[in-house]
């Protein structure tokens, strides 16, 4: 486990050994098209930095679904020991009945499963912050249920979710004791694909992943996803805490005119992104270029890939393995490219007709934080 700010000051140091990896013939075909002996082209924006720490690389993916080993883990307050004996749910505030709920209550209740991809927004804001992300299976119980039968009160406009962890926070001045805390709206909370989830890929979840209990938000950004869970409070005001309106807040410039309005908004929804992963060369020479694309939930519609200074070209969307809030993988053949430099990028499509925008497009030019860092990300290559 590492923290965020441990996690950039890793990265920064590189690591030896992974230039002898990405040149080797890799061990498995997870992409459409790849084949067992195919050989990695190295990429020429990463090389010999390839970061130490735990997190996807997706040179080196193996399967659809993350494995525990791979999967990024961001603790803002560090990584909580939760002893299930005496931890309890507790959902109180705005409820008719509030109620107090074992883990083994929890586990008797309606098993659900979701499959979703968790992406920590400020995945990709920089060179040594990129593969914070992770599709997982989710184990738990659905949300809404438990929320009715509690009986949410007319008043409640929201739920807060809080964490076992908590640290000191800087307000005006004065230092105060904070648990970690996001909050949803009534709305958000009541979609029948949130989960309290107590297992990740079949297994119990880890301390770094939230034992014994975190809220698992399909579609939108990890911060949402609280872990080491302890009590959901229906409330009737806003909470304004660190994680709400001070950390993970966007700032956005919208252009009016000759005007810019510059706008606040707190981290919530994923945005259509995609990422090219790999390029392999096959053992007849052609080459197939692959990647991963995800949504806020909506349909992808499309992904597709420019090669230097060509058009945009539609790519094949597999759908061997599909699931409404997981990742799609994408391949492109690409037959015979000449020898020399290339430059490979993608760009995700959704149903809403939303394009993944590039880094100079408004939305990226004028975001000023570094959060829902969701600009195409263009690769080199040297054939
Ligand atoms: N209680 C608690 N929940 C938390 C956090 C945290 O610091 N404390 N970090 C959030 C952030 S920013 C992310 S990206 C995800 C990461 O989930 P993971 O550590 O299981 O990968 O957890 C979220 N839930
Ligand atoms: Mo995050």
């Amino acid at each position: 486990m590492i923290n965020r700010r441990q996690f950039i000051a890793r990265v920064g140091g590189g690591a030896a050994g992974a230039a002898a990896l990405l040149n080797g013939p890799f061990l498995r075909a997870v992409f459409a098209d790849e084949q067992a002996g195919d050989v990695l082209v190295p990429f020429l924006d990463r090389q010999g930095g390839a970061p130490e720490g735990v997190y996807v690389r997706w040179e080196q993916l193996t399967d659809w679904i993350t494995p525990k080993k791979d999967f990024f883990d961001v603790s803002h307050y560090g990584r909580q020991t939760v002893p299930a004996d005496d931890w309890k749910l507790q959902v109180s505030g705005l409820v008719k009945k509030p109620v107090s709920l074992s883990l083994e209550q929890i586990k008797a209740k309606p098993k659900k499963d979701v499959i979703a991809t968790l992406e920590c927004s400020g995945n990709g804001s920089s060179a040594g912050f990129m593969g914070a992300i992770g599709n997982a299976k989710w184990t738990g119980t659905p949300l809404a249920p438990l929320l009715k039968e509690c009986g949410v009160a007319p008043e409640a406009i929201e739920a807060a979710f809080w964490g076992a962890d908590k640290g000191k926070e800087k307000i005006r001045g004065a230092e105060y004791e904070q648990h970690f805390a996001r909050c949803l709206s009534i709305a958000d909370a009541m979609r029948e694909d949130l989960l309290l989830a107590y297992e990740m890929n079949g297994e119990p979840l880890s301390g770094g992943h939230g034992f014994p209990l975190r809220l698992v938000v399909p579609g939108w950004y990890g911060i949402a996803w609280v872990k080491w869970l302890t009590n959901i409070e229906l409330r009737d005001r806003r909470l304004m805490n660190r994680f709400m309106a001070r950390d993970y807040v966007t700032i956005r410039g919208i252009e009016n005119g000759d005007r810019t309005d510059w706008k606040e908004s707190s981290v919530g929804p994923m945005n259509g992104k995609s990422i090219v992963a790999r390029v392999v060369k096959h053992a007849d020479g052609s080459y197939t270029v692959s990647g991963a694309a995800w949504t806020d939930g909506t349909p992808l519609k499309a992904v597709e890939l420019k090669i230097d200074d060509g058009p945009w070209i539609a790519t094949k969307l597999d759908d061997r393995q599909h699931a409404e809030h997981a990742w799609t993988f994408w391949s492109y053949d690409w037959k015979s490219p000449y020898s020399g430099d290339h430059t490979l990028v993608s760009r995700a499509i959704d149903a809403r007709g939303r394009v993944q925008p590039t880094a100079e497009d408004p939305q990226i030019r004028l975001k000023k934080t570094y959060w829902e860092a969701y600009a195409q990300y263009p690769r080199r290559v040297r054939i």
